[in-house]
């Protein structure tokens, strides 16, 4: 590799940006043209009174420049949250890629991720039962790879060819202009009903991976099969993983509906503000790799996107980690105007004939070029590789490169046939030579026909809180549907899942519950249920119920080991300010019983004090009975303890009290860190 490719590993996008940045500070307006401006509170008028003049250039700059603010938000995908970062290689995986960045353990490269929902409109709420997207741009020294997943590793179909009728059928219906960002409506479940290899991704929609906590509780998955190649040619199938390091963790419905109306941004404030604090959101990289000789080894097809390779029978290596170090300066440059694509590879990474991936593979460009208005966005700051690239295309809307010189074509003497392509051994990219054969066909692969057997195995492997998570959703989704003939023919598709779990939801929606059916598939995959997660207290916020007259020693002496054990509690109380302990002690209360609902916090300590009136008594009330129908930690000293006792939840599992700090902590930080206590009574 040539001198001028050499990259500055983690920072060199971050080196990049900087040449783009504008500080405003300290300076002058000026127009665009750089002349500075006089007034910018009053148009120039014909008189005090007189109608504004067409003359007024700084007038008309700024209004037109306002009037085209806005670029058309992505057809799905369009509501994103978008960080720095970088990523760290443990292993090398030279025995199977030549890719560069997979080689040295310890090199790093700069990642831009752009999280999003698919559904929803640029400013959904942040907690819609939907796949939420997982976006990864590495800024390789050999060019941008974009690693362009979900967090869940299956999708809805087969072939690029019913990309838009899935998304016509999830979007709002044309004729009312609604549901926003939601599935539960008649076009979604027509379209599952009528396309039946839908079923498994079904499955994962209606599980709890569907409402995260937050995103630096999911995992990420390329989906797709790739194949790594590596410097002798020789090629092995390849699936990406994004393990967070934090654990897999996710809302309750009504939960997550709760959070949409009182902090629609909820996700997004959630991760910005862990950067903020330096607590950076941490995935590890994983892959599952299938030498080519075992294509065919398995009970489905390794090209089919409807099927995961469970990962007891194909483990997950863990190869690097990557780290969100750095939220954008500016949402619009950055987080609007990236552009990923799934065809951006490096040399060491190639395709498979997936047909969704071959789908996929026309469309990020096509979006691009109305998106972001012409084929020159790879010259945006956020999309340029930081590594060089030359080549003869030329002109169109808003191009930014001076190309010197005369030549803008191949061959050419006039530059010596310059710019000239590389050979494989100069890091020119080479197509894997596949060999393929066949006729021309519009068909779906006999292989591809299973639609049911993983579908069951992934009901099969969840606990039963995620069991009864499924059957509360489809319930929900299909009680919304309309048309009562759609409603049978979902739960007649779900008897091909489970019989008992159809049955069950027959009858909450009032259609006939299946008579048989059922799945004779009875593989289990223990990695497919959350409750097989990391689970950790750290970074989890909680929910401080605080009033004048506590006991100042003990809940200084609680909070500081709180914080001690990476926890975030925050006072709430009936107003913001000082609170007086019984001893004098003063603590400050951010947040109130109005900002600060319970569903915006992980775990609930409740303290009170000895002035307590009735209102503060019920809305201290009201805090733990949400959390405790959430199945979240609860925790309680001194007064506090009467009032868990008046709510009927002392004693419940994940419900802890004490008055001594030395004990209390250490089991009440236990309970925060299992983060659900599924085993209640609600
Ligand atoms: Fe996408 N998808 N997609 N998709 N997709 C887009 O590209 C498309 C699919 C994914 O944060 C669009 O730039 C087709 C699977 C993410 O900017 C568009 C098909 C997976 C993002 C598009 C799929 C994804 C997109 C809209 C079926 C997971 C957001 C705006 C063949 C592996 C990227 C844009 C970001 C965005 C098309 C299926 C992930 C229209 C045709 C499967 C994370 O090009």
């Amino acid at each position: 590799m040539s001198d001028e490719h050499k990259v500055n590993g983690g920072k060199s996008k971050d080196e990049q940006l900087e040449k783009f940045r504008s500080d405003e500070r300290d300076k002058h307006m000026t127009t665009n043209q750089g002349l500075k401006v006089s007034e910018d509170e009053f148009s120039l008028k014909a008189g005090e009174r007189g109608p504004t003049l067409m003359e007024d250039f700084h007038f008309r700059e700024k209004m037109t420049h306002f009037d085209h603010e806005r670029i058309p938000e992505r057809v799905v995908h369009a509501r994103g949250y978008g960080a720095h970062g970088e990523f760290e290689l443990y292993k090398s995986m030279k025995p199977y890629t030549k890719a560069n960045f997979l080689q040295e353990p310890g090199s790093k490269v700069p990642v831009f991720v752009r999280f999003s929902t698919v559904a929803g409109s640029k400013g959904s709420p942040d907690i819609p039962r939907d796949v939420r997207g997982f976006a990864t741009k590495f800024y390789t020294d050999e060019g941008n790879f974009d690693l362009v997943g979900n967090n869940m590793p299956v999708f809805f179909i087969q072939d690029g060819i019913k990309f838009p009728d899935l998304i016509h059928a999830v979007k709002p219906e044309p004729d009312t202009g609604y549901p926003q960002a939601a599935s539960a409506h008649d076009t979604f479940w027509d379209f599952i009903a009528n396309n039946q290899e839908s079923a498994h991704m079904m499955m994962w929609l209606m599980s709890p991976r569907a409402i995260p906590r937050n995103l630096r509780m999911m995992e990420g998955f390329g989906v797709h099969t790739f194949r790594f190649v590596n410097e002798e040619g020789k090629a092995h199938f390849v699936k990406f993983h994004w393990k967070p390091t934090l654990g897999v963790h996710s809302t309750v419905w009504d939960e997550a509906q709760k959070i949409n109306g009182k902090d629609p941004d909820f996700t997004r404030r959630d991760i910005h503000e862990s950067i903020e604090n330096g607590d950076y959101p941490e995935w590890e990289l994983g892959v599952q790799i299938v030498p080519e000789e075992d294509e065919f080894k398995f009970d489905f097809d390794v090209l089919d996107p409807t099927k995961i390779w469970p990962e007891e029978d194909v483990p997950v290596e863990i190869i690097g980690k990557m780290t969100l170090n750095r939220n954008v300066d500016n949402v619009f440059a950055e987080t609007e105007q990236v552009a990923f694509h799934p065809g951006h590879v490096v040399p060491g990474i190639d395709f498979t004939n997936d047909p969704l991936l071959q789908g996929r593979l026309f469309s990020y460009t096509d979006t691009q070029l109305i998106r972001l208005g012409g084929p020159n966005f790879h010259e945006l700051p956020i999309n340029r590789p930081v590594c060089p690239f030359h080549n003869n295309q030329r002109d169109g809307y808003g191009r930014q490169t001076i190309n010197v010189g005369k030549t803008s074509y191949h061959k050419n003497s006039l530059a010596k046939n310059h710019p000239r392509p590389a050979s494989e051994e100069e890091g020119g990219y080479v197509h894997y030579q596949e060999k393929v054969e066949g006729r021309k066909v519009q068909a779906r692969s006999e292989s591809f026909k299973d639609h049911f057997s993983q579908a069951a195995m992934f009901y099969n492997s969840m606990s039963d809180p995620e069991k009864k998570h499924i059957e509360e959703a489809f319930s929900f989704e299909l009680g919304m549907v309309e048309d009562k003939d759609i409603r049978q023919q979902v739960v007649d598709m779900v008897s091909n899942i489970d019989l008992s779990l159809s049955q069950a939801v027959a009858e909450n929606i009032g259609v006939d519950a299946p008579a048989e059916g059922g799945n004779d598939y009875k593989k289990i995959s223990p990695a497919l249920s959350q409750e097989n997660t990391t689970h950790k207290a750290d970074t989890l916020k909680i929910a401080v119920v605080l009033d004048e007259g506590f006991d100042g020693d003990a809940v200084k002496k609680t909070l500081e080991g709180l914080k001690d054990n990476h926890t975030y509690p925050v006072i709430v109380s009936k107003s913001l300010g000082r609170l007086k302990g019984a001893d004098g002690t003063e603590i400050e209360a951010t947040a109130t019983f109005d900002t600060g609902d319970p569903v915006l916090f992980d775990a609930l300590y409740v303290v009170g004090g000895s002035e307590m009136d009735n209102a503060f008594k019920r809305q201290a009330g009201y805090m733990v009975h949400e959390m405790f129908n959430h199945y979240k930690p609860i925790g309680a000293t001194g007064t506090g303890r009467k009032l868990l006792e008046s709510a009927n939840v002392s004693g419940e599992p994940g419900v802890v009290q004490d008055d001594i700090p030395e004990n209390f902590l250490p089991s009440f930080v236990d309970a925060v860190a299992a983060h659900r206590h599924w085993d209640r009574q609600v």
